[in-house]
């Protein structure tokens, strides 16, 4: 690690060169709330994280390549095939929240997808939607009709793309609702390999790149509760902080309890013990 050569960082995690093919994703265990990095750490969610992606990698196989090669014994780093990322974050939207509940209110629309008049917050859409991001900066990603994502990827890739994130969240949705968890929606990253084929990069069907729901107390009309930052989010409204860098430490009852939350996302989803994991993180990738 002490020799790989920082290549990006987000919010919460780091990318290592290895080599000329493989790059080491490594997710820390700090949270953000309103977009904002919060100066306490929930301790083993980069772990929780990481064994969940590398869970829906190993169960996705079939369906779609993806840059996963293993995960390493500290089970938050894995180390991945390297590829040219496209420009787009592909989005699929299965509910109506966030932005795309924002654009249906303000257009009746969502980039594009006219949808049926009368749908409240949360609900649920007649079908899934490929809503299409671009990679903003800094602050928010912008939401794009399909016309400009197929000019900064070209149709063809971009149809491949949307069959591919539509698939998946297809997968993914069905499966975690069995086990008590609605994914309302999710973005993907996707990359091309050497040989030029579509691959599935990043961090994918985590808590930090959806948004889950606890699905027993799914009621349309309001936003809905957060299955793993709800106790963050509250914690923080009723400290009055202004939602401008920097966040408020969190007490820790607020850290015990987030962490619990994290660990019962992933015990539900792979039905393998958390300790398990932790104690050889290779237990995700057997299929
Ligand atoms: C890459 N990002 C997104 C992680 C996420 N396999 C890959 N090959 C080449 N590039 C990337 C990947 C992956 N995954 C993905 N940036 C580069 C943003 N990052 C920011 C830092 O942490």
């Amino acid at each position: 690690m002490a020799d790989a050569a920082h290549v990006a960082s987000g919010k919460v995690r780091e990318l290592y060169a290895l080599d000329e093919d493989r790059l080491l994703l490594v997710a820390s265990d700090r949270i953000s709330t309103f977009d904002v990095v919060l100066p306490t750490l929930i301790p083993d969610k980069g772990r929780v994280l990481t064994g969940l992606a590398a869970f829906w990698f190993t169960r996705t196989r079939t369906l779609c390549l993806n840059h996963l090669l293993t995960v390493r014994p500290d089970g938050r780093s894995t180390e991945c095939r390297r590829l040219t990322m496209l420009p787009i974050e592909c989005v699929v939207r299965g509910y109506l929240a966030g932005s795309g509940w924002r654009d249906y209110r303000t257009h009746g629309e969502v980039c594009g997808h006219r949808l049926p008049a009368g749908l409240r917050e949360s609900d649920r859409l007649p079908e899934p939607i490929f809503t299409p991001a671009t990679k903003a900066q800094a602050g928010h990603d912008e939401n794009i009709s399909r016309e400009e994502a197929a000019g900064l990827v070209g149709a063809e890739r971009l149809a491949e793309a949307e069959h591919l994130s539509l698939e998946l969240y297809r997968f993914a949705s069905d499966y975690a609702r069995e086990r008590g968890i609605v994914i309302a929606d999710t973005k993907f990253e996707f990359g091309l390999d050497r040989a030029g084929r579509l691959t599935l990069g990043d961090e994918a069907l985590t808590p930090d790149s959806s948004r889950f729901w606890p699905a027993d107390q799914y009621a349309p009309g309001v936003a809905q509760p957060s299955f793993d930052k709800q106790f963050v989010r509250d914690y923080c409204e009723q400290t009055g902080w202004d939602k401008t860098p920097p966040g408020p430490e969190l007490p820790p009852d607020v850290v015990s309890g987030t962490r619990a939350r994290y660990v019962e996302a992933f015990e539900r989803l792979t039905a393998i013990a958390f300790d398990e994991y932790l104690n050889d993180p290779t237990v995700v990738l057997r299929g």
